[in-house]
């Protein structure tokens, strides 16, 4: 398994899960430091990202992007899979194949999360057929850079469509979208599955990626969540991907950062 560790183009706040950011070069500098294997990038937008800045400190670090998230296109710009405006699905459409070519281009993936939107008082049937088609379309699509796309099930109180990892699978299977990978995000599932451990072993073939977190959305270790069972499962399973640190930058942005390398280091070392 490989460690990454987020970054967002946004300015830095308490309330939102990003542990470095917004300035890149600061960024790259203290995930190198810490010994971080790679840097997962959420930007607001398209324009936010910049490419050859980002290449270059990538570089410079030996620390490849090893993920892209596409939230942005939901939170700035309004746009889901699943809007009940075939226009506006056709658009959010296009900004996850932008950012699915310029991680490919870096040799990672785009994660879909909040893109998917929520049924709300829609058909939640046809909110999920639209979901899936997407996901059986994008996921071809990453198929030209040899990525697999990444669909992340979120908490209650940000979804209404896919909340657990049995759910994401079964979306998945039934749309044969046979190049999209599952995100495990620790925090979604502290809320939404019955046993962490259990969900990770029954969905073990479909994780692609996993956002390490605690039950608080701290770095590891400063929650209750059981990480290291989750940790011990995972390995188990043969699980080869990046656990990423998609936390709050709390107490603030090092002590977060150094929380989840020290975590790191004594586990991978157990
Ligand atoms: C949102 O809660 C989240 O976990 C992100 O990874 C999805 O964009
Ligand atoms: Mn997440």
């Amino acid at each position: 398994m490989k460690t990454a560790i987020t970054l967002s183009l946004l300015p830095s706040r308490p309330s939102m899960p990003f542990v470095l950011g917004p300035d890149l070069e600061e960024g790259f500098a203290l995930a190198a430091e810490l010994g971080f294997d790679a840097i997962e990038i959420f930007p607001p937008s398209l324009k936010a990202l910049d490419r050859p800045k980002i290449e270059k400190l990538s570089q410079h670090h030996s620390l490849p992007v090893s993920t892209i998230g596409t939230g942005g296109g939901a939170v700035s710009q309004g746009l889901t899979l699943t809007d009940a405006d075939a226009d506006i699905r056709k658009q959010a459409t296009a900004y996850i194949r932008n950012i699915i070519e310029i991680a490919g281009d870096m040799g990672g993936s785009a994660i879909i999360g909040s893109m998917q939107g929520r049924a709300g008082t829609g058909d939640l049937a046809e909110s999920l057929n639209w979901l899936g088609n997407s996901l059986a379309e994008l996921g071809e699509y990453a198929k030209q850079w040899n990525q697999p796309l990444l669909f992340e099930p979120l908490n209650r109180y940000e979804s209404d469509l896919v909340n657990r990892l049995d759910q994401a699978v079964t979306l998945i299977e039934s749309h044969e979208a046979t190049n999209t990978k599952v995100l495990a995000d620790l925090f979604h599932m502290n809320i939404e599955e019955i046993c962490i451990a259990a969900a990770i072993e029954q969905s073990a073939a479909h994780i692609g990626h996993v956002h390490f977190v605690d039950s608080n959305r701290w770095s590891a270790g400063c929650g209750h969540s059981d990480l290291k069972n989750a940790y011990d499962k995972l390995q188990e399973t043969g699980f080869q991907g990046f656990l990423a640190v998609e936390a709050f930058p709390l107490p603030d942005q090092r002590t977060a950062a150094e929380n989840a390398a020290n975590y790191f280091q004594n586990l991978l070392s157990s």
